[in-house]
């Protein structure tokens, strides 16, 4: 039931998102010209390919088409990543996978934040991948200690905002002038502060012990690190970057270029060197730089079940052992050659796709397969005789393997470094205080609830 007193959660999403992207463009410029490349080459995309603006047009809000899909940040502490939580549930964001990231040199580990049913997918489907850093995989143990005894002395949100998400609990929702005050308190932990929150000897400890927690541990907040929005042509728009004046990292992340696009592909260009001050000796403000924030766009493609995640999963691995990309970018042509190569062994037809268990696709019924209701077929008959038709579930999760290489390219690419594989999904939700919904269950949940729709009104299946 939607209680019209309050602000659906959706729209608190969009307002969140948009104010976001406004500030995010505001702070970096890059970014702006990046949003501009990506609309720009949607457009020419759109134009140049009717077949795909139709079926845009049928199935998304296309003049969104261009609009933020994704940002991340990375926490410091449990209590923080809690209330993240609970500050995302205002918004209809609810965390979704578990992904560990220690197995890629980077101490952390994350879920996203995202909206879960169609409609408020439609809606806006704007997530936030969070990470959650893990200084028990830092090895210097006075670090450690210094260095969570920083974060617990620091207040990621505003008063304002923990007073409106507890308001926003205890009511079950907010009305219109605190929906718009909750995005703008909200938005204060997004924000970037140039002002360090430790001395400069402080930050070069932390940052030689892993760059990514002097990001976290040296700020006042969880900066937005990025946001990304959604590209119809990930490598038209990676090959354009260098005119526009930003460095793309060196290869797009995840499966190549297909007919029949699968999972996720994603770029990014590369964090920029920003000044700021750090804490000095006799309280007078140092200048320095630090390097977090970047760009990123991304496509997306059918979610693969299981055993097509491991087909992904076995055919990365199999492309990397062959050629690891170079960080340089100097054997990138290599790499993409590698992976389209390998990648030839999974089918690139929907149909065969579907056929071998690999990907989730939602079943309708045709005007066919309506005109027929009551009689009784099994689903590979009633698809052959055109009576039920098929579309692929999109993927709107992440990859860790990908995520471990955008995290990469914006540490500094000479940053790669070695922890033990230790992935602790327990010690994640603890912290979290919730669980995270297992993604796979979830593709597999629409997929199932599209057949029983179609039998519904086609009799049961015999299979
Ligand atoms: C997150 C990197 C992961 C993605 O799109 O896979 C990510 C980060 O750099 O904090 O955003
Ligand atoms: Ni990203």
């Amino acid at each position: 039931m939607t209680d019209t007193r309050f602000v659906s959660a959706d729209d608190i999403r969009s307002a969140f998102s948009a104010a976001m992207s406004a500030m995010y463009r505001d702070e970096v410029p890059a970014y702006g010209t990046l949003m501009t490349l990506v609309a720009r080459v949607n457009q020419q995309k759109l134009s140049a390919d009717p077949r795909l603006k139709a079926r845009l047009e049928a199935t998304d809000s296309l003049d969104r088409i261009s609009e933020e899909r994704h940002g991340a940040i990375r926490l410091g502490t449990p209590q923080e990543l809690a209330m993240m939580r609970r500050a995302f549930a205002v918004m209809g964001m609810y965390p979704v996978g578990y992904y560990d990231l220690s197995t890629a040199g980077v101490p952390v580990h994350s879920t996203a934040f995202r909206p879960v049913g169609d409609a408020s997918l439609k809606r806006n489907p704007f997530r936030v991948f969070t990470s959650l850093l893990r200084l028990d995989l830092i090895a210097d143990a006075a670090l450690r200690e210094q260095a969570a005894e920083v974060l617990a002395s620091r207040r990621i949100f505003t008063d304002e905002a923990v007073r409106l998400i507890e308001k926003a609990e205890s009511e079950g929702g907010l009305g219109e002038a605190d929906a718009k005050q909750f995005v703008a308190e909200v938005l204060e932990t997004f924000r970037w502060h140039d002002r360090a929150i430790v001395d400069a000897g402080m930050y070069k400890r932390l940052h030689d012990a892993h760059r990514l927690i002097a990001d976290v541990v040296s700020f006042k907040g969880p900066h937005i690190n990025h946001l990304t929005p959604r590209t119809l042509d990930i490598d038209k728009v990676q090959a354009l970057m260098p005119e526009h004046g930003i460095a793309p990292k060196a290869v797009v992340e995840g499966p190549p270029t297909r007919e029949c696009p699968i999972l996720l592909r994603q770029t990014s260009f590369k964090a920029l060197e920003e000044p700021v001050s750090f804490i000095g000796d006799g309280g007078e403000w140092r200048k320095g730089s630090h390097t977090a924030r970047f760009g990123e766009i991304e496509q997306r493609g059918v979610a693969l079940t299981p055993k097509g995640r491991a087909l992904y999963d076995a055919l990365l691995n199999q492309t990397r052992a062959k050629v690891r990309p170079a960080a340089d970018g100097s054997n990138a042509d290599a790499y993409e050659a590698a992976l389209a190569e390998v990648f030839r062994a999974l089918p690139d037809d929907w149909n065969e796709l579907r056929k071998a268990g690999l990907g989730y696709f939602s079943y309708s019924l045709t005007e066919k397969g309506r005109a027929v209701a009551g009689r009784r077929v099994d689903l590979e008959t009633a698809i052959a005789e055109g009576l039920v038709q098929f579309d692929p579930i999109v993927y709107e999760d992440f990859l860790p393997v990908s995520a471990a290489g955008i995290f990469q390219s914006n540490l500094g690419d000479e940053a790669t470094q070695e922890f033990v594989a230790s992935p602790n999904q327990i010690m994640f939700e603890r912290d979290l205080g919730a669980s995270v919904l297992d993604e796979f269950a979830h593709y597999s949940e629409i997929e199932r609830a599209s057949i029983e729709a179609c039998f519904a009104v086609i009799g049961q299946a015999l299979a």
